[in-house]
């Protein structure tokens, strides 16, 4: 005789689950997780005052630009922490030990803020005005503007080290600066959507991955070509003026 399984409904299964769980979740590792919540959280609460210690940087520089040169060279700025998954998923590849101290010492792009601007000169002179405040500490540069990725990657990567006052001490955090014209960024967000992508078809991906490439390039090209009209136009203006004050 066939043995008939009930139904389970959504309340049972949900029950059930709860029962496994505190089967499962030992004392020992209830302790654990207690013992690294605490140090875990006050990290990442580092990491995220640093980031706002950076914006915070660039947001006065955009303030001071705009009203000395009457233009802003930042169109955006965006911040992201990075998750526990992909820190431990990042720790893993590099096969670190799982322990805060080897996270601190090895993987710098917990913080990161991105700057996006319009023309790629901007991107120059906000780096150099960052680097030249004294309590920034200039860790590693890559510019993948100068030497794009195989991929047509381009934007200017800073890690810096800037310090946070707390209560009773100042530590220094690092953050991960990313900058890159509106051009770049719009690649940059479309070429990340094809990169994790698992279900396209191989021989379709590399023909993307070609045709993004030759997007990278007339993309660059257009940032050269925009960012010589923006010059011309100042060239003109500052002539202009100048006829003004003959007269
Ligand atoms: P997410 O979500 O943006 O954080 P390292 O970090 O130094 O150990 P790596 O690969 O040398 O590793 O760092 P790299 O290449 O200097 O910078 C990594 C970050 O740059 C990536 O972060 C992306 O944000 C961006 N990036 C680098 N190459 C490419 C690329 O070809 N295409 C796109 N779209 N973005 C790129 P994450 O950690 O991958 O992700």
């Amino acid at each position: 005789m066939a043995i008939k399984i009930p139904k389970l409904t959504d309340s049972m299964r949900d029950e059930f689950r709860g029962k496994l769980l505190r089967e499962l979740v030992s004392d020992e590792f209830l302790e654990m997780a207690r013992e690294n919540t605490l140090p875990w959280r006050e990290l990442m609460s580092y990491y995220h005052c640093a980031m706002m210690e950076v914006e915070t940087k660039f947001r006065v520089l955009n303030e001071q630009f705009s009203l000395q040169y009457d233009r802003n060279p930042i169109e955006s700025i965006k911040t992201r922490l990075k998750s526990m998954e992909s820190i431990v998923g990042k720790m893993r590849s590099k096969n670190l030990p799982l322990t805060l101290s080897a996270l601190e010492e090895n993987i710098f792009d917990v913080a990161g803020i991105r700057i996006i601007c319009s023309f790629p000169e901007d991107i120059y002179l906000l780096a150099d005005c960052l680097l030249k405040q004294d309590d920034i500490t200039l860790i590693e540069r890559k510019d993948y503007i100068q030497n794009p990725k195989a991929s047509g990657y381009r934007s200017l990567h800073l890690i810096v080290d800037v310090p946070i006052f707390l209560e009773n001490e100042k530590r220094l955090v690092k953050v991960e600066v990313q900058l890159r014209t509106i051009a770049m960024d719009f690649w940059a967000s479309l070429e990340h959507k094809l990169r994790y992508k698992k279900d396209i078809p191989e021989e379709i991906a590399d023909e993307l991955a070609a045709e993004m490439y030759d997007c990278a390039e007339i993309s660059a090209e257009l940032d050269r070509r925009m960012e010589a009209v923006r010059n011309r136009i100042e060239q003109e203006t500052m002539k202009g003026e100048g006829e003004w004050e003959k007269q």
